[in-house]
Parts: structure tokens; C-alpha cells; sequence
């Protein structure tokens, strides 16, 4: 499988709630490559650009509230397949809905506050790249 590169973003209630070490861990034990890694705050415009695909949903202003609420850490990784990689690591969007094991199946408890982000595709991949380290 072909060396992709993705974009994450560890939300800032898993930096509130201390899990930073174990999540990147889970990363590189799953032999995915630090390329970039940056924490920060998210701003308002790149909060509006990233969740662009649901500004008409009902949770649109929580979701832009939250994510811009306190310090994420910010990662680019790549490795074989790197995208699905990911997304396995993650689980499924809402917490109560993700396997044991996963990311917010481990350190999630609601879909408002679900931990970590990861790009959805290649093509989600690098426009979010371009967003969050432009
Ligand atoms: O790629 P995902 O983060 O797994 O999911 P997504 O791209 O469909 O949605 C992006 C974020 O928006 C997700 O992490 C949490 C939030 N979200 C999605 N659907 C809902 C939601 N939040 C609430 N409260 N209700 C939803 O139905």
C-alpha cells in the first residue's frame, strides 16, 4: 500500500484531560511517522474552513465553540495507508458508539467532546494540511 500522509488533531478536551502521551503513542506504535506537530489554538476562520461540510447542521456553532475552546494538539502523519490508519484508531464518531480499544472508545465519553480528529481521505488529508500548517 502506497505511503499516505494524514491530518490530525487531538481535541482539547483529550489535552484537558491528559491524554496527549497515550494517543501519540497509539500512533507511533501503529508505525505512523510524526511529519509535523504543533499545539496551538485553533482559529475561528480555520474552524469554519475544516467543518465547512456541516455549517447548515444544527450543531455547527458547538462544534466551532469547542474546537476553538482550549489547546489541540495538531499532527501530520504518514505510513502505508495512513488515512484508514487512523481512522481505525480513532472509531466511531460518538464515543458511546466506539469499540474498546479505539481512541474515543478509550478516552471519550460524548459526541460533543469525541478527542481526536482524523482526515477522512487523501483528498481531506491535504486540504486540511493546507488549513492547519499553511
Ligand atoms: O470524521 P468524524 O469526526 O468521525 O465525523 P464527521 O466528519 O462526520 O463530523 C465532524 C465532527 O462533528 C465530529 O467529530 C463530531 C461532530 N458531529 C458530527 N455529527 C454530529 C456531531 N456533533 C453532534 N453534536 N451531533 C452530530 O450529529
Amino acid at each position: 500500500m502506497a505511503i499516505q500522509k494524514t491530518y490530525t488533531m487531538i481535541k482539547p478536551d483529550g489535552v484537558r484531560n491528559g491524554h496527549v502521551g497515550a494517543i501519540i503513542k497509539r500512533f507511533e506504535r501503529a508505525g505512523l511517522k510524526i511529519e509535523r506537530l504543533e499545539m496551538g489554538m485553533v482559529s475561528q476562520e480555520q474552524a469554519a474552513a475544516n467543518y465547512a461540510e456541516h455549517k447548515d447542521k444544527p450543531f455547527y456553532e458547538g462544534l466551532v465553540a469547542y474546537i476553538t475552546s482550549g489547546p489541540v494538539v495538531k499532527m501530520v502523519l504518514s505510513g502505508e495507508g495512513a488515512v484508514a490508519k487512523v481512522r481505525t484508531l480513532m472509531g466511531a464518531t460518538n464515543p458511546a458508539d466506539a469499540a474498546p480499544g479505539t481512541i474515543r472508545g478509550d478516552f471519550g465519553l460524548i459526541m460533543d467532546e469525541n478527542v481526536i480528529h482524523g482526515s477522512d481521505s487523501e483528498a481531506s488529508a491535504e486540504r486540511e494540511i493546507g488549513i492547519f500548517f499553511a
